[in-house]
């Protein structure tokens, strides 16, 4: 029997996330038994280049000796308290230096967690219920944002789930990512009933797709006009395409952020945080109540703060960057000598790919009208010459400062045949 079908007698579907059961793709999921780097090793032996990257915390690779040393050192002296310590206010502070918006800040378990903490704050301060969100954005799996999501809901087919009751759902309007014209239109029409815009300033869950000049810009002065809240959700993007996330990247500066994966150092930690008054509202300095039994656990502080140690050394974004960039242009040119259309976008250790015709991609629509079964062909091609990509054509890649000239120039070689192949 193979190993997802023996997980599939206990777990539901074998998996503990949807995507990874590789449904979009076909085949069986890889199995990992452990990872080093950028490399993992699969339960049958094989050694893989790792693109997913758990999804995007291990920026600087797997297993980092100094990232383990300080987990193993903590774990000596207890695994949780359910009480404050002072790692979490030495993290809170980095998080809050290194992200200036973020004058306060709380940390959860999950980006899901962050996320639904932040609306339901944002509904607390303004009065106001409802919620502007963009097609293809994917914010978690919480009832008020999973509503034309992106992700897994999408690889799978169910953008708005059932299960959501229909009364709640009618409090998110969903826009166009990168329409201004459309932000603007919603606030005129329902301006002073909307409580927040919540928004990936970079979409990683409709593969990735760049902000287009203007309108993040918009966003943030639309919600300012109408005493709307703006929130980035940075899971994603926080420490991942720049030191100081998306919002330094493209100077727009949001009331509310939501940061996760790379904050956890590859442990469940999670935060959101902005402008003080806002999150003097939260329990107990204030009535919106939000908590939980492992948030702030000292392993994960410890995980995430030594994370953060590394990646704020001089010069580590411009190397990570610079790979990444390398990684796409290979690949852009492995297609074109292949005669196969690709469309590509990088930033920091972040990356996306497109079989499209477009030079760029700037709308959900056009990632729609990929061809997304060229897509599985590639990605089965790539395991096969012993490179894991993210399952699903509507996920971002992510590349670690463990990944050197060596793994990209496999990489590219490796694309170069499955590109003659497909
Ligand atoms: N939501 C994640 C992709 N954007 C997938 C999480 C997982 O399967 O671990």
């Amino acid at each position: 029997m193979s190993d997802i079908d023996e997980a599939r007698k206990y777990i539901a579907g074998g998996v503990n996330s949807p995507v990874r059961a590789f449904k979009a793709v076909g085949g069986e999921p890889v199995f990992i038994k452990s990872a080093s780097g950028a490399w993992l090793t699969t339960e049958d032996g094989r050694r893989l280049i790792d693109y997913v990257g758990s999804w995007g915390p291990m920026i600087v690779g797997h297993a980092h000796p100094e990232v383990v040393a300080a987990v193993v050192e903590c774990a000596k002296s207890g695994l949780s308290f359910g009480a404050p310590t002072a790692i979490e206010t030495e993290f809170a502070r980095k998080l809050c230096s290194l992200m200036p918006s973020m004058e306060r800040l709380r940390m959860v378990s999950s980006g899901t967690e962050a996320t639904m903490s932040a609306i339901r704050l944002a509904r607390g301060f303004t009065g106001r219920d409802k919620i502007v969100k963009f097609d293809g954005c994917y914010h978690g799996h919480s009832d008020s944002l999973l509503i034309n999501a992106g992700s897994g809901a999408l690889t799978l087919g169910v953008p708005s789930s059932p299960g959501v009751p229909a009364s709640l759902a009618r409090d998110t309007v969903t826009l166009d990512f990168n329409d201004a014209a459309s932000v603007e239109q919603a606030f005129s029409d329902i301006g002073e009933e909307i409580a927040c815009v919540i928004v990936e300033p970079v979409a990683g869950n409709m593969n990735m797709v760049l902000p287009v000049p203007g309108f993040l810009e918009t966003v943030r002065r639309e919600c300012t006009k109408h005493g709307a809240l703006l929130i980035f959700d940075e899971v994603m993007t926080g420490f991942r395409v720049a030191r100081g996330g998306a919002q330094e990247l493209f100077d727009v500066t949001p009331d509310l952020t939501t940061l996760g994966k790379i904050i956890g150092g590859g442990l469940p930690a999670a935060a959101f945080g902005g402008r003080a008054d806002v999150m003097a509202q939260l329990a107990p300095d204030g009535p919106v109540y939000q908590a939980g039994t492992l948030s702030g656990n000292p392993l994960a502080m410890t995980a995430g703060l030594t994370t953060l140690r590394i990646v704020e050394q001089q010069g580590f974004y411009e190397s990570l960057g610079d790979k990444t960039a390398r990684l796409t242009t290979g690949l852009e040119e492995a297609a074109q000598s292949a005669g196969i259309a690709l469309a590509t976008a990088s930033l920091g250790g972040m990356f996306g790919f497109v079989f499209s015709d477009e030079d760029v991609i700037r709308s959900f629509a056009q990632v729609q009208a990929a061809d997304i079964d060229r897509f599985t062909r590639f990605f089965q091609g790539m395991l096969a010459e012993n490179v894991y990509l993210a399952p699903s054509a509507f996920e971002a890649g992510f590349v670690s400062a463990a990944h050197g000239d060596a793994e990209i120039a496999h990489t590219v070689a490796a694309a170069e045949r499955v590109f003659a192949a497909l």
